[in-house]
């Protein structure tokens, strides 16, 4: 296992020295520095060239894993507080069951897949005997809203449980595999290199950053003209940026907890931060980040909700953005923050140096405005990828 660096790992050793004769090699951990990839653009860019396919229960799968992986990013953006997790069942190959985990509180993955077999769980003697299950994190250990489902697994005699990544929590972490190998279930990690141990830990990533930090994974979302400069007047809302922009920031809106605007940017463009253009999902937290106690949010769009995101939009009282809100929205239990900036909040987030991953949406068209390049350059942003979004451009930095 490489890199144990921020967290005593109990299963080190075991998984390492190989604590049974079933040991099918060590479960690749998360517990490896950041990824050096921005995690968002890495895991639209992945699941964009491996879309999942409907198949019919029976049927064949290929990959199981990638097929795992596929669920979670369903899941991913609607579980906060919890990760988002993917299980598929095959018995000699063949589609059994597949499943993943929908909303906190709700059942896990490995479990969502088991009833999909059509077993109720924990009742009769149904038995996966000859049965493997990939599953994108360890299976839980602990007795939370919901059951260890290691212990299920093992009452359910899985033949193997294939496992992209350890879960980095202190109350599993190690100790599902262990349930799991002591029961006699064969358990096989992915190796250190596979792509797919990537995509899992990146899957995790945000979660992972909120429980290392006590900070949201925070992206930032800006649009600049074509000389590099960013709109800061006050006539209302212009559109900058295409249609083909705005719907890759709607998909980026369904894949986050929240999403914050300065209280600039809420007064002057008055947007609803909801998810549109036939995105199915649920919304996200909004929040109005803001110095004034006294910030009146009666006119904004973004409070005048539907009855299903009643109280889903807060005014935060924040003097140094990256302080205090992360701080309480961490608490709350986001894993990752959007934040949709204007030139203000833009430069005092890079400044305070909490931003993750950023994203720059430039387009053809010009306007006056504020030049970001000094800011990106005084704050050491590294360009990480550049690509093509109809007639823009969007080029992703990370810190
Ligand atoms: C799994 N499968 O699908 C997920 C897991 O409060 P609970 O009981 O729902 O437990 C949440 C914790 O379980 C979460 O912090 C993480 O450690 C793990 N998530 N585990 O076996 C799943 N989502
Ligand atoms: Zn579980």
């Amino acid at each position: 296992m490489r890199g144990c660096t921020l967290l005593q790992c109990p299963s080190k050793n075991l998984l390492e020295e190989g604590h049974n004769a079933r040991n099918g090699g060590h479960v690749e951990s998360l517990i490896d520095q950041s990824p050096s990839v921005p995690c968002f653009e890495f895991l639209f860019d992945f699941f964009q060239k491996h879309p999942r396919r409907e198949i019919r229960r029976g049927a064949q799968v290929d990959d199981p894993m990638l097929r795992a992986l596929q669920l979670a990013w369903e899941g991913f953006g609607q579980t906060y507080p919890n990760p988002p997790v993917g299980a598929v069942i095959t018995r000699g190959g063949a589609l059994v069951g597949e499943g993943y985990h929908r909303f906190a509180g709700g059942p896990h993955a490995e479990i969502e897949a088991i009833r999909d077999a059509g077993i109720v769980v924990d009742k009769g003697p149904e038995s996966f005997e000859n049965a493997s299950m990939a599953v994108t994190l360890e299976p839980c250990s602990h007795y939370g809203k919901t059951g260890p489902c290691a212990e299920r697994l093992a009452a359910l005699h899985f033949n193997d449980v294939q496992i992209a990544t350890l879960d980095p929590t202190p109350k599993v972490n190690g100790k599902g595999v262990n349930i799991l190998r002591d029961a006699g279930v064969c358990v096989e990690g992915l190796g250190d290199t596979s792509e797919y141990a990537r995509v899992a830990r990146a899957l995790m990533h945000p979660f992972w950053v909120r429980e290392r930090s006590a900070k949201p994974y925070v992206i930032v979302k800006i649009a600049i003209g074509h000389k590099g400069t960013m709109c800061n007047d006050s006539r209302g809302a212009l559109p900058i940026t295409s249609d083909a922009s705005r719907y890759m920031v709607h998909q980026l809106r369904a894949k986050v907890d929240a999403i914050a605007v300065g209280a600039s940017t809420a007064l002057r463009d008055n947007p609803c931060l909801d998810v549109r253009f036939g995105i199915g999902a649920k919304n996200p937290e909004r929040r109005v980040l803001t110095r004034s106690h006294g910030f009146d949010c009666s006119t904004l769009k973004m409070f005048e909700v539907k009855a299903k995101d009643r109280g889903k939009s807060k005014v935060m009282v924040d003097a140094t953005p990256g302080g205090f809100a992360l701080r309480e929205l961490a608490r709350e239990g986001i894993t990752s923050l959007l934040v949709e900036a204007g030139p203000t909040l833009f430069s005092a987030m890079l400044k305070a140096s909490v931003v993750d991953e950023l994203w720059v949406f430039q387009s053809p068209n010009t306007h006056e405005g504020i030049g970001v390049q000094d800011v990106l350059a005084e704050n050491a942003m590294q360009l990480a990828c550049v690509r093509d979004v109809g007639p823009d451009t969007l080029q992703v930095y990370l810190r």
